[in-house]
C-alpha cells in the first residue's frame, strides 16, 4: 500500500486514474488540482473517502505541494492546461502551470525525495507525414508546434535535468490521443458526441484528414501503472494502442453508431499549425514492462463512449454552450 499524490486528478484522464487506482490497487490517493474549467469534483463522485482525498490548490504554490509531498510516497503528475486550440488563444497559463507549475514539483521531489512519474504527450515530437513509415519512438527529436506543445516539451526537459543533475526519482510517460469518459467537452470526441445529442452538426478542422493515435483512458492508466511499479528511473517511455484514425473516420463512426448519416458534418476552418498526424511506437513498453492494451477496438471503445455522454449529461451540460460560443467566435 502506499500514499499517492495525484496532480491534475479532477481532469479528464487524471480521474480515470484515480478510478483505476481504486479498483485495481490498494494505494492511497491524494489528488491535488486547482479546478480550473477543466477540473470537475463530480469526476470523483462515489469513490471511497477513506482511499481518496481532494485537496484544492495550485501545484505553482510551493509551500502547498512541499507539505503535500512531505506525507505521500509517489507522485503521479496530470496537471496542465492540455488544450491547444485555448493554448493559441492564450498562452500565458500554459506557461505558468505546465512549465513552472512541473518546475515546482521537482523542487519538491528534490527536497523530500519522493518518486514522480511525469505524464506527457506524444504531441512534443512534432507532427508525421500521412504516408510516413516511422512512428514516433523514445529517441525522436523534440520538435513541438504549439504553445501547448512546447510548454509540454519544456516540462520533459526540465524533469530530465532534474534526474541528471540533482539525481530525482523520476519517469516520464508521452501517451497517444486518450479519449473515454470524463473528457470535457472542449475536445473533439466529446465535442462531436454532444453535439449530436444537442442536434448540432459535428465540426471538422480543415479536410478532416489528420491523423490522431487513439487509446482508451483506462489502458492509459494501466501502463503509467506499470511505469510506476517496474519502469527505469530516469527513463522515458511511450504510450499507444495502435488506434490511428483520420478526424474524419472519427466523425462518420460517431454518427453511424448514433444513428445519422455519417456525411452529416460541417468542415470548418482549419487549426493554425495543425499537427497533420501522430504515431505512437510503444514497442518499449510492451517488450520491457509486459504491459498490453486491454480495451477491446476502437469501434466498442467509442460505444461506450457515447453511452456515457449520453447518460451523464448533468456532468457535460453546464459547459456546452460557453464551448461553442468560443468556437463559433473563431469560425470553428
Ligand atoms: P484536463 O485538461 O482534462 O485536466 C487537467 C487537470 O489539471 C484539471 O483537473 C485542472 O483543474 C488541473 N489543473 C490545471 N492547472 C492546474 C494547476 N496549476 N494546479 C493544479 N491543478 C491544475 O487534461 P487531460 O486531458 O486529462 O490531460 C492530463 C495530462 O495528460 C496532461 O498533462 C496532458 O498534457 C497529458 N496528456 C493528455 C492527452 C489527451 O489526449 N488528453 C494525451 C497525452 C498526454
Ligand atoms: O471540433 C474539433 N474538430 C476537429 O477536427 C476539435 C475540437 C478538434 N478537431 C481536430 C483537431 C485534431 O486533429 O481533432 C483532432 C483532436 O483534437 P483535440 O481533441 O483538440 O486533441 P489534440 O489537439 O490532438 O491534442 C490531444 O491529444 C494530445 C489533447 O488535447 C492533448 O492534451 C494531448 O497532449
Amino acid at each position: 500500500m502506499a500514499r499517492l499524490l495525484v496532480t491534475g486528478g479532477a481532469g479528464f484522464i487524471g480521474s480515470n486514474f484515480v478510478h483505476h487506482i481504486v479498483a485495481h490497487t490498494d494505494h492511497t490517493v491524494t489528488v491535488l488540482d486547482k479546478l480550473t474549467y477543466a477540473g470537475n469534483r463530480a469526476s470523483l463522485a462515489g469513490l471511497p473517502a477513506d482511499r481518496v482525498e481532494l485537496v484544492v490548490g495550485n501545484i505553482a504554490d510551493a509551500p502547498l505541494v512541499d507539505e503535500l509531498f512531505a506525507r505521500h510516497d509517489a507522485v503521479v503528475h496530470y496537471a496542465a492546461e492540455s488544450h491547444n486550440d485555448n493554448s493559441l488563444d492564450d498562452p500565458r497559463p500554459f506557461l505558468d502551470t505546465n512549465v513552472v507549475g512541473t518546475y515546482t514539483l521537482l523542487e519538491a521531489a528534490r527536497r523530500h525525495d519522493v518518486r514522480l512519474h511525469h505524464i506527457s504527450t506524444d504531441e512534443v515530437y512534432g507532427d508525421l507525414e500521412l504516408d510516413d513509415p516511422q512512428r514516433f519512438t523514445e529517441t525522436t527529436p523534440y520538435n513541438p508546434s504549439s504553445p501547448y506543445s512546447s510548454t509540454k516539451a519544456a516540462s520533459d526537459l526540465l524533469v530530465r535535468a532534474w534526474v541528471r543533475s540533482f539525481g530525482v526519482r523520476a519517469t516520464i510517460s508521452n501517451c497517444s490521443n486518450n479519449y473515454g469518459p470524463f473528457q470535457h467537452v472542449e475536445k473533439f470526441i466529446p465535442r462531436q458526441i454532444t453535439n449530436v445529442i444537442r442536434g448540432i452538426r459535428p465540426k471538422l478542422y480543415g479536410t478532416g484528414e489528420n491523423v490522431r493515435d487513439w487509446i482508451h483512458a483506462d489502458d492509459h492508466s494501466s501502463a503509467v501503472l506499470a511505469i510506476l511499479d517496474r519502469g527505469a528511473i530516469g527513463e522515458t517511455y511511450l504510450i499507444g494502442a495502435d488506434g490511428e484514425e483520420s478526424n474524419k473516420d472519427v466523425v462518420e463512426t460517431i454518427l453511424d453508431l448514433m444513428g445519422k448519416d455519417p456525411g452529416d458534418y460541417d468542415l470548418v476552418a482549419d487549426r493554425p499549425g495543425h499537427d497533420l498526424r501522430y504515431a505512437i511506437d510503444s514497442s518499449r513498453l510492451r517488450a520491457e514492462l509486459g504491459w498490453r492494451p486491454q480495451y477491446p477496438g476502437f469501434r466498442e471503445g467509442l460505444e461506450a463512449t457515447i453511452r456515457w455522454y449520453r447518460d451523464n449529461e448533468s456532468w457535460w451540460a453546464g459547459a456546452k454552450d460557453g464551448v461553442e460560443a468560443f468556437y463559433a467566435s473563431k469560425g470553428q
